[in-house]
C-alpha cells in the first residue's frame, strides 16, 4: 500500500500549519511547493483542491484538505504520537468544540478583521462569530486556565489554533494579550515547532535569495 505522506504547500502560508503538525508527529513526509496563482491554480492541483489553495495533505489515496482537517487527520491516524483525546475520553468533546470553534468562527473573525469589516452590533446573531471582541475574549479564557487548550496536555487543537492566534498577533488581527503571548510562547518552543518553523524560514530565504 502506498502510504506517502505529501504536503503541498507554500512557506508563506497556512501550510506551515500543516507542516508543524507533520514534525510533531514525527513520520518522514515529503512537501511540494506550489505558487500562488499558479501551480496553486493548475488542472492537476485542483484535482487535489478545487479551491487552488494551500495546504492540501495527501496520504497515499487519501487527501485533506482545510489546515484543521489536516491536523485532526493525521492526530487520529498516527495515534501513538498522542496529539488527540481517544474517542470515549471526557476530553474528546472539548477538543471538537475547541477544533471547529478554531476552524469556523475564529479563522472567520481574524479574516474578517484583516479585512477590516466588522459586523454591525445589530447583525451579530447572524455572524457566527458574533463580534470580534467576544471571539477575543473567548480565547483570552481559554488559553488562561492552564498550559494548553486541554488544559495539561498537548495537542493537535494547540498546533491549530495555536497557529491562528500566534500569527494572528504577528499580523496585528489579534492582540497581543499577556495570555496569548505566554501561551504562543509554550507551544511555538516546542522542537518540532521549531524544525517546521525552520525548513520554512529557510525555503523562503531560498526564494528571496534567487529573486537577487
Ligand atoms: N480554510 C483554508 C484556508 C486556506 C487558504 O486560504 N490558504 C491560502 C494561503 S494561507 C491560499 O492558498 N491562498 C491562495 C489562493 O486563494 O489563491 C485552510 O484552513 O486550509
Amino acid at each position: 500500500m502506498n502510504d506517502e505522506l505529501v504536503l503541498y504547500t507554500n512557506p508563506m502560508s497556512r501550510g506551515r500549519i500543516a507542516r508543524w503538525m507533520l514534525e510533531e508527529v514525527g513520520r518522514p513526509y515529503r512537501a511540494e511547493i506550489l505558487e500562488y496563482g499558479t501551480t496553486m491554480k493548475a488542472t492537476a492541483y485542483l484535482g487535489l483542491n478545487p479551491m487552488g489553495k494551500v495546504p492540501t495533505l495527501r496520504h497515499g489515496e487519501t487527501v485533506v484538505t482545510e489546515a484543521a482537517a489536516i491536523c485532526a487527520y493525521l492526530a487520529d491516524i498516527f495515534p501513538e504520537a498522542g496529539l488527540a483525546p481517544q474517542i470515549g475520553s471526557p476530553l474528546r468533546g472539548p477538543y471538537y468544540r475547541w477544533m471547529f470553534f478554531a476552524a469556523g468562527p475564529v479563522e472567520h473573525a481574524l479574516a474578517d478583521k484583516a479585512l477590516g469589516f466588522i459586523v454591525p452590533p445589530e447583525r451579530r446573531g447572524i455572524a457566527g462569530y458574533g463580534s470580534f471582541d467576544d471571539v477575543v475574549t473567548v480565547l483570552d479564557g481559554l488559553v488562561s486556565q492552564g498550559d494548553y487548550v486541554l488544559g495539561a496536555t498537548f495537542s493537535a487543537v494547540d498546533v491549530y489554533l495555536g497557529s491562528q492566534i500566534g500569527w494572528g498577533m504577528q499580523f496585528g488581527t489579534i492582540p497581543r494579550l499577556g495570555s496569548f503571548e505566554r501561551y504562543w510562547e509554550r507551544i511555538s518552543t516546542r522542537p518540532a515547532a521549531l524544525r517546521a518553523r525552520a525548513i520554512d524560514d529557510a525555503l523562503v530565504a531560498e526564494r528571496e535569495a534567487a529573486k537577487g
